[in-house]
């Protein structure tokens, strides 16, 4: 049995998106961050750095969001969520899912964290909001919003005219970006982000949160 280590809504929506979009069967684990379940032994055993989300699948336990949505794609060829291995569309799928999780990811935590993030949640407790820090994250946000907005234009999808993992990592960087409130200024990356919300898979896994 396949099991999601979760806790909404976090990076955790990612493997859940994808584990819904490939219809695996799997069960929900829910580590609850606020009671601190994720400094537990236990826990840290399956995820070193006490973080969601992590996956326990037939043979292997891994972790890293961006890393489980490319692991259960290739497990999955049949279902077509990522180009053919080699071709010029594998060269841009692989390089919007790594920017994702290393140029998306970064810019916006360090916004939430900086100017919304609860103080109780603060890591180390007690850490201040740094308004300095909150405004780099934005800044540094734009340029990476405005570059996607120029690649997608009115495209639905960002790679090869058809939905991918691609999508599913960015598109949930859009969704971190929308509970921030930093996509206000960027209507192409909300249209596009509209766009994946019609998605059955999204609606299950973001249930409650869209
Ligand atoms: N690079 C990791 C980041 C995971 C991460 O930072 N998860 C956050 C939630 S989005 C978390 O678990 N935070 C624990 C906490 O706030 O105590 C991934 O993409 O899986």
């Amino acid at each position: 049995m396949t099991t999601l280590y979760e806790w909404p809504p976090t990076r955790s929506q990612r493997a859940k998106w994808i584990l819904e979009e490939l219809q695996i069967d799997y069960q929900s684990h829910p580590v609850n961050l606020p009671e601190g379940e994720q400094d537990g032994a236990e826990y840290r055993g399956l995820q070193p750095l006490g973080l969601v989300p992590a996956l326990e699948a037939d043979g292997y336990a891994m972790f890293e969001s961006v890393a489980i949505v490319l692991q259960l794609i290739d497990e999955n060829p049949g279902q077509n969520l990522a180009p053919q291995i080699g071709t010029s569309e594998r060269a841009l799928y692989y390089q919007w899912c790594v920017f994702a999780g290393t140029e998306m990811d970064p810019p916006i935590m360090m916004y939430f964290n900086n100017s919304m993030r609860p103080l109780e949640h603060m890591h180390p407790p007690g850490t201040p909001h740094d308004p300095t820090q909150a405004a780099l994250g934005k800044r540094q946000f734009t340029d990476r919003a405005e570059i996607l907005s120029s690649v997608l234009g009115d495209r639905d999808y960002l790679v090869g005219g058809q939905f991918s993992g691609a999508d599913i990592l960015i598109g949930h960087s859009c969704f971190m970006a929308t509970f921030t409130g930093l996509i206000t200024d960027y209507p192409v990356l909300q249209n596009y982000y509209q766009k994946l919300q019609k998605r059955p898979a999204f609606q299950r896994a973001y249930d409650g949160y869209m």
